[in-house]
């Protein structure tokens, strides 16, 4: 009954604060893209209870001091293991936990978001990210990246405005409240943030991201947002191989992200 009050509750502070929210709603076939030969290179391991896809460089080439954490959309990471060696194929130790506890959105629309949302609110999603990232630290990791996508995007947010991470990098982050968010990053944040943004995004949208970026003015941290044009939500994550626009924005927003982390670690 508290839960269900709890939940309710949050889904309704979400639908009040609709000005600012944005729903990944694309339908599955704009949305994940992928080719048979996407065999994942790295492994499933369970840190601090949580299913999470592990990738690290070969051993003496990557800072084990350092990590990236890879927050995934709602459609989880079943799919996307192969995305996410990309990371780790740039010299990176990646971390993607499974923080929808092994229930993604199906992308068959079968349950409509506001439904799923109710058993995947931050009160139940962030304690699972946040032990990965005491695990994490635990075991010697001194400055984690994360990057966050679509829903992983208001997750990489509140790591930003609690000071948890070392340095943020999102794509068309989703569900967030603006500028409110993004007042309270300027307010009391020390970390770095990076935000890339799809001229087609309906969540998301250039007028606020534009908004963000007013925000953002003057963010002694660093702060840079790099629009995408051509291309629309979830862009970041899969690419119509067909489609040259779309491939270049991807792989473009891989290099923004990567470099923004990296450059942003301290030496
Ligand atoms: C890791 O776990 C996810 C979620 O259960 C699964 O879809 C994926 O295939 C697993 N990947 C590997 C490499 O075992
Ligand atoms: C939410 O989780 C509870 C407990 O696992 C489950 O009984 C319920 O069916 C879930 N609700 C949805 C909408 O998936
Ligand atoms: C950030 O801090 C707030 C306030 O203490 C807390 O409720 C929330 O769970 C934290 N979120 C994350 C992602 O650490
Ligand atoms: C943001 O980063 C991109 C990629 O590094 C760069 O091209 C762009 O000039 C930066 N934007 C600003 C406003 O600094
Ligand atoms: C992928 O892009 C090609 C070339 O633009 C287009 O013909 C095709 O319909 C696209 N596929 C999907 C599923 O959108
Ligand atoms: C995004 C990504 O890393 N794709 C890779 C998936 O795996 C195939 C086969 O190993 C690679 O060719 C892709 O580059």
């Amino acid at each position: 009954m508290l839960f269900s009050t709890l939940a309710s509750f949050l889904l309704s502070a979400l639908v009040v604060n609709v000005q600012g929210a944005i729903v990944p709603q694309a339908p599955p076939s704009d949305h994940i893209f992928t080719t048979p030969s996407d065999v994942p290179t790295g492994r499933n391991v369970t840190i601090a209870g949580v299913n999470t896809y592990v990738n690290t460089p070969p051993r003496g080439t990557f800072d084990p001091k350092r990590a990236v954490v890879i927050l995934m959309d709602v459609f989880g990471f079943g799919k996307t293991d192969n995305f996410t060696d990309t990371w780790a194929n740039a010299g990176f130790a990646t971390f993607m936990p499974d923080y929808l506890h092994g229930d993604p959105l199906p992308q068959d629309n079968s349950i409509p978001l506001d439904t799923w949302i109710v058993n995947h609110t931050e009160a139940i999603t962030t304690p699972l990210i946040l032990s990965v990232l005491h695990a994490l630290k635990e075991q010697g990791v001194e400055q984690i990246g994360v990057a966050g996508y679509c829903f992983g995007g208001l997750y990489a947010t509140r790591l930003t405005q609690n000071n948890t991470v070392s340095v943020a990098t999102m794509a068309h982050p989703s569900l967030l409240v603006v500028p409110d968010d993004y007042e309270k990053v300027k307010a009391v944040s020390r970390v770095p943030v990076q935000i890339n943004s799809a001229e087609l995004d309906t969540g998301l949208t250039p007028a606020l991201a534009d908004e963000i970026d007013q925000v953002m003015v003057g963010y002694k941290p660093g702060y840079n947002h790099t629009a995408w044009a051509g291309v629309g939500h979830g862009f970041a994550v899969s690419a119509n191989a067909s489609d040259p626009v779309q491939v270049a924005a991807k792989e473009g927003a891989f290099k923004v992200m990567s470099s923004w982390i990296s450059t942003h670690f301290r030496k």
